[in-house]
């Protein structure tokens, strides 16, 4: 290779890891500071939700999003539970409605013995369509009271919108303020139709058939989330819920790792994630920037194209792929690749970012940023 580039990737490298140490690593102290004070209050919520409703008795707590899965960066504010029923069962509702559900999205019909509970608060109607909105708002209520139980209510607001409950935790002694969100979910046993793709897709080494295999076993969950969209009138939107990979996710970026420690794969996950903050891209999410990085790990099988040296190459092919994606207007979500995650970011949007991603990849090589 030119001597010349290779000089300048190196030089990349050193100024990259240098930007890793002073603006993303987490305090390791502020992280248990963080759990310390907010992990008793949110089990007393959950516990009082669990015995105050028996429809919610057998929530279970799964660790999901970036905290988990060690790819949050800067402060240690925001962190992301599942809340699992364990008991609830579902089919999926048939054919025969008028709206079709959205790629991702699927209704749910509850086992004629649990429809009777399910009707309470109209969770359910008479057909046993389980509505998402309707249960997460019962949950909401019951979070509600639940903080003024406990009487928090000055340190703890409680915010429902997306997918999640959103709790907004104050630590009383020092002002800190936590962000956790709890997503309701359900169980979905077996490897959606809809990923098929992604169990038969042909790799070279990356996950292994092994994690492969696991994943689809363990099967996916299904959350409270509604499709965005016009074509579907606001009445039903509440019925659908939307597929989740959140725990598949997590199994592939901590067991599926490229060399475990020496691998800088995180690092330019995290490292992403912040310049997305310092440049102001703010139509990118953290899940567009996901999604790019397990392609990015798809493309790369080899622990050796990860190690620490390589970390300004792999940045660099995870910019020219976000460019790409951006010119394209398309972001595949990584197990459904018919949905396309930009969606819902206009065009202009689109070729105004794709084009500051360019001027970035441009100015990385003479310093222009990460000072
Ligand atoms: N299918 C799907 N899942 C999503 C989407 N956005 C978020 N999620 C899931 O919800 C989890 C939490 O979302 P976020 O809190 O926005 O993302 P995060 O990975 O935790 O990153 P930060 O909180 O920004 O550090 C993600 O890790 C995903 O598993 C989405 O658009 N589609
Ligand atoms: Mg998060």
């Amino acid at each position: 290779m030119n001597r010349l580039l290779e000089q300048k990737l190196n030089d990349l490298n050193r100024v990259l890891k240098k930007y890793f140490e002073r603006n993303v690593q987490l305090s390791q102290k502020r992280k248990n500071d963080a759990l310390r004070y907010w992990e008793p209050i949110v089990n007393r919520i959950i516990d009082y939700v669990k015995k105050n409703d028996d429809r919610f008795a057998s929530l279970s707590r799964f660790g999901s999003g970036s905290y988990y899965e060690r790819a949050k960066v800067r402060e240690p504010d925001e962190f992301d539970l599942m809340l699992i029923f364990e008991d609830l069962t579902v089919i999926q509702t048939g054919p025969g409605m008028t709206v079709q559900p959205p790629l991702g999205f699927m209704r749910l019909t509850v086992s004629e013995n649990i429809m009777k509970s399910w009707r309470r608060d109209s969770c359910a109607d008479a057909y046993g369509r389980l509505y998402a909105s309707r249960v997460k708002a019962v949950f909401a209520r019951l979070v509600r009271d639940a903080i003024s139980f406990m009487g928090q209510d000055r340190f703890i607001t409680v915010k429902s919108h997306g997918p999640a409950v959103t709790l907004q935790i104050t630590n009383r002694y020092n002002g800190t303020a936590y962000t956790i969100d709890l997503t309701l979910a359900l169980k979905c046993f077996d490897w959606p139709r809809e990923a098929h793709e992604w169990r038969m897709r042909c790799r070279s080494g990356w996950p292994n058939q092994d994690l492969v295999r696991e994943i689809c076993e363990d099967g996916c969950y299904l959350v409270t989330k509604q499709p965005k969209g016009l074509n579907i009138p606001e009445s039903e939107k509440g019925l659908f819920w939307r597929l989740s990979f959140s725990a598949a996710e997590k199994k592939l970026f901590i067991h599926g790792g490229h060399g475990e420690a020496s691998s800088c794969r995180k690092q330019v996950l995290r490292i992403m994630k912040t310049l997305k903050e310092d440049m102001n891209w703010d139509q990118l999410t953290s899940y567009h920037l996901k999604t790019i990085m397990l392609y990015e790990c798809e493309a790369h099988p080899n622990p050796n194209q990860w190690s620490s040296d390589q970390l300004s190459r792999r940045l660099i092919d995870f910019l020219r792929r976000l460019e790409g994606y951006l010119e394209d207007e398309n972001c595949p979500h990584y197990f459904i690749k018919d949905i396309n995650l930009f969606e819902f970011v206009s065009r202009p949007k689109c070729c105004e970012l794709a084009s500051k991603v360019r001027q970035f990849i441009e100015g990385l090589f003479e310093e222009r940023y990460l000072t």
